[in-house]
């Protein structure tokens, strides 16, 4: 009954059943936050993608790490980084005196996400997302509500929801921020009241460095240490089942995590993890501290932080010419 008083009569409901009397997208209207007809105007008329409903459900495959890496860090990947680092070298400063997070690891996050802005877009935002929040089950509350943020982002930056395109999943902008974690943490940065994190290399790395400030950077902290596996025999049996669970470093080495000389030395009440990559030759393994478990809050997955990890290490050191 609610579905029909909010979506016209009968009639008008038969010519656009599929999309307009969805329960969720009644709560929006029953709340107050979005009119009715518009809401109808703006999602009648769309399909489900097939191709992001086939992307969802292949990126499940886990590849091994030195595999994964590969997709993001090449010597062309390096250059292009080390150019931005060169040509944004005095906004990256002013950004790391307001936001105490290094250049080099918002620059590394911009060139993981988009190839510094060249791969950012393809699919429509609002096509995605819908296809997502009313066709793909397993995680549907989930894209219900990013579509939502999206729509509220749209109004509140004066976008029209048609037009941003993102990933497959409806991640906008030249850092691939969901529609929630935009509204949050982007930032303008440039000064003209705009988040303009399609075009603006500013607003773009001041909503990274926002980010990252927003969920405990640790400036001056470690991010991780490789073990020696020589010294530290038994590491296969301490892995971390999650990065939830970080251990104060101390206990790591009541445990009899031994590092070498060189290696940096954590504070003894450093949240730590151990955690295992597969390379070519074997498994590696490493501590890893509370900086590292902040890039997995950007992307959950260990072998995404590494790989943000190994290109800021790249970017800030300088290039070896003969
Ligand atoms: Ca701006």
């Amino acid at each position: 009954m609610v579905v029909l008083l909010l979506w016209g009569t009968p009639s008008l409901a038969d010519d656009h059943p599929p999309t307009v009397t969805q329960p969720w997208l009644a709560e929006w209207v029953n709340r107050g936050e979005f009119d009715a007809a518009w809401l109808n105007t703006l999602l009648a008329p769309l399909t489900p993608d097939p191709r992001v409903l086939h992307l969802m459900d292949s990126q499940a495959e886990a590849k091994p790490y030195y595999l994964y890496r590969k997709n993001f860090i090449n010597a062309q990947r390096i250059q292009s980084g080390r150019e931005q680092m060169r040509l944004h070298h005095d906004l990256l400063q002013r950004i790391q005196k307001k936001f105490h997070v290094p250049p080099e690891m918002l620059v590394a996050l911009w060139g993981v996400e988009s190839d510094f802005g060249r791969h950012a877009g393809g699919f429509s935002v609002l096509r995605s997302l819908y296809t997502l929040a009313a066709h793909y089950p397993r995680r549907a509350s989930f894209f219900q509500e990013e579509l939502r943020q999206f729509l509220l982002l749209c109004r509140e930056e004066g976008w029209d929801p048609q037009v941003p395109e993102g990933s497959y999943a409806g991640a906008i902008g030249q850092m691939q921020m969901m529609p929630s974690t935009l509204r949050a943490y982007a930032v303008d940065f440039s000064g003209d009241g705009k988040r303009d994190i399609f075009h603006n290399p500013s607003d773009v790395l001041a909503s990274i460095a926002s980010f990252l400030a927003g969920h405990e950077w640790n400036p001056g902290g470690i991010l991780s240490i490789q073990l020696n596996q020589k010294i530290n025999p038994d590491l296969g049996t301490l892995i971390s089942p999650s990065l939830d669970a970080m251990r104060p470093w101390q206990e790591w080495q009541e445990k009899g995590i031994v590092l070498t000389a060189k290696d940096k030395k954590p504070d003894p009440n450093e949240p730590a993890a151990l955690i295992r990559l597969e390379e070519q030759q074997g498994s590696r393994y490493y501590m890893v501290f509370g900086n590292f478990k902040v890039i997995t809050r950007w992307n959950r997955s260990s072998r995404f932080a590494m790989v943000v990890h190994e290109l800021a290490d790249l970017l800030r050191r300088k290039p070896t010419h003969d």
